[in-house]
């Protein structure tokens, strides 16, 4: 029929290339760029697929975030704004791999069947397509588009280049019957931003050094910063590595990634910066950690990460809470709760320090999807991986709540303390992203936070040190060996590892250590941290010895 033949004349369009095998991890599929077509074509058959199943829209974002400019890759965004379904990531790989145009014509029959979608073209399935600013994105846009124009009745809606973020957001709010351009993007972000900022105990006053230094890692959150500092006041960013230089390459020598693995000054960046805030993007703006240029001397910076982006979010948000001194007899019926969520990743410093707060604390594995499933239990859930990708995801019922305070107090005196409470926390949760992590909106609730306590970025990095850590990768025959358990912290098997493990970490002050298989690269990742810098060096070593 007419679905077949138009699957079986456009896939053949798209051969796989010889050799390769794809797969839908962590991060979507990731590989270079010249390989990729005919993945993403598959990718966007995938999209129309999972927008008929759930008669939604559909994202499909083109970008390798953090990794080398030759890279490329595609990533689902489901209804919600979030990651695509677990469930989907086995029929993702297998199209990915299918060897010829008949056998994934085979696989698309079968998994229609399987999940009950009729091709008759009687539904406008939606993707809506966004790339990041990689030369290779526009062709692998238009494989996007022939893939998703194969399944009869679909659509691509195509946003150009924006971040990561970006096209979860407009995902979510279209399908939430919201207005979801980029310009209603900036809009929400900038008047939430504004009213925290007006809030603030010395008003739209800033309390604080407002001058914030942006390396915008030479790709598309640069150009989006800028537009979105042009809608808001109260805070002077100023852009470096935007990418508009001929020289400028995307993630090289500077951005999110780089500085966070190799705790050194990015490109564009040295000796007058001393002292001063700054803060690093990644590839496509879904990571954010601010450092700080300690001395002339060295390229080495003080890396302020996501655990401590975590902490002051957390911090912030606990304190409103108990303005609102939801303790008290008045709101004993509800008592919102709040959580954090961090991997094995996060510094040990920072647990404790979030601990001692009295919060809950719960890690899982490695992966933002499993850190923001983990959050959806809490009225209020806080999560941050240390590489500075991380959200606060508020239910439905604690933002219920919080209008039906709001309209309590209207009446409320202006300078009433636990009105302004309740306006922030809304302010929050129109702020930051519920899709997923967003370094647009998590800098503006950091300088809106450091506005509202009056602290510089030292204040902040105070708030806890680091203890020491050090990561490293082993290369091995078979990463799938290693079988882990309790969030990742513990080895399974082979047997006898942990033991070994536990036997090394027991020789250091504050030591802790663990080995994990990573999702995204044929390596073994070894973690270890101890009071010092030499201990923590040395316990990594041990560890990374006992893989094999
Ligand atoms: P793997 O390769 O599984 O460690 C890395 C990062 C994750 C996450 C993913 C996806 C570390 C230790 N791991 O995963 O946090 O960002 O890439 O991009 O940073
Ligand atoms: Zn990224």
């Amino acid at each position: 029929d007419k679905q077949k033949s138009l699957l079986l004349k456009a896939s053949s369009q798209f051969p796989i290339p010889p050799g390769v095998k794809f797969s839908y991890g962590t991060a979507g599929f990731r590989a270079d760029a010249l390989i990729l077509e005919s993945t993403v074509f598959r990718a966007g058959i995938l999209a129309a697929m999972r927008s008929m199943k759930t008669r939604s829209m559909i994202g499909m974002m083109i970008t390798a975030s953090h990794n080398k400019i030759s890279d490329n890759g595609v990533k689902i965004a489901d209804p919600s704004g979030g990651m695509l379904t677990q469930q989907w990531e086995p029929f993702a790989d297998a199209l990915a791999n299918a060897p010829d145009s008949d056998s994934l014509l085979r696989l698309i029959t079968d998994f229609s069947k399987k999940e009950n979608i009729v091709f008759d073209g009687t539904f406008r399935a939606e993707i809506l397509l966004g790339r990041d600013t990689r030369p290779s994105g526009e062709s692998l846009l238009e494989a996007a588009k022939q893939g998703i124009h194969s399944i009869v009745g679909s659509v691509g809606i195509d946003m150009g280049v924006v971040t990561t973020p970006q096209l979860h957001w407009m995902v979510r709010a279209r399908n939430k019957g919201m207005k979801g351009s980029e310009l209603d993007y900036f809009e929400q972000l900038s008047s939430s931003f504004r009213c925290i900022m007006d809030l603030n105990p010395g008003g739209s006053v800033n309390s604080v050094d407002n001058k914030l230094i942006v390396d915008g890692s030479n790709g598309v959150g640069g150009e989006k910063i800028e537009s979105l500092t042009k809608m808001l006041d109260g805070l002077n960013i100023e852009l470096r590595n935007s990418g508009a230089g001929v020289m400028d390459i995307l993630n090289e020598g500077v951005g999110a990634d780089f500085v966070q693995k190799e705790k050194v000054v990015p490109d564009g960046f040295g000796s007058n910066d001393v002292g001063k805030r700054c803060a690093s993007l990644d590839g496509d703006a879904d990571r954010l950690v601010y450092f700080i240029v300690p001395s002339a001397d060295t390229n080495k910076i003080d890396i302020v990460d996501g655990d401590k982006i975590l902490s002051l979010f957390a911090l912030f948000v606990k304190e409103q809470l108990s303005i609102m001194n939801i303790k008290g007899s008045e709101y004993n019926s509800y008592q919102p709760c709040l959580g954090v969520v961090q991997t094995a990743y996060a510094n040990g410093a920072s647990t404790h320090y979030l601990k001692e707060l009295g919060l809950a604390v719960t890690l899982t594995p490695t992966g933002v999807k499993h850190l923001h499933r983990k959050s959806e239990d809490y009225d209020i859930g806080i999560y941050f991986e240390a590489n500075g990708h991380g959200t606060i995801l508020f239910s439905e019922k604690f933002l219920s709540w919080l209008e039906d305070k709001r309209e309590e107090l209207a009446s409320a005196p202006e300078d009433s303390q636990q009105k302004k409470a309740v306006l922030r926390l809304l302010a929050v949760s129109n702020l930051i992203n519920q899709a997923v992590g967003d370094a647009l909106s998590g800098l503006l609730l950091v300088e809106a936070i450091l506005q509202y306590k009056g602290w510089s970025i030292h204040d902040w990095n105070a708030l806890y040190q680091d203890l020491p850590s050090r990561q490293l990768k082993v290369i091995v025959k078979d990463r799938t060996a290693i079988i882990t358990t309790n969030a990742e912290t513990e080895v399974l098997s082979p047997m006898g590892i942990q033991e070994a493990i536990n036997a090394e970490t027991a020789k250091y002050l504050q030591g802790r250590s663990f080995m994990r298989p990573s999702g995204t690269e044929d390596v073994v990742r070894v973690y270890a941290e101890a009071s010092t810098q030499d201990a923590a060096d040395s316990l990594a070593n041990s560890v990374a010895k006992l893989v094999d």
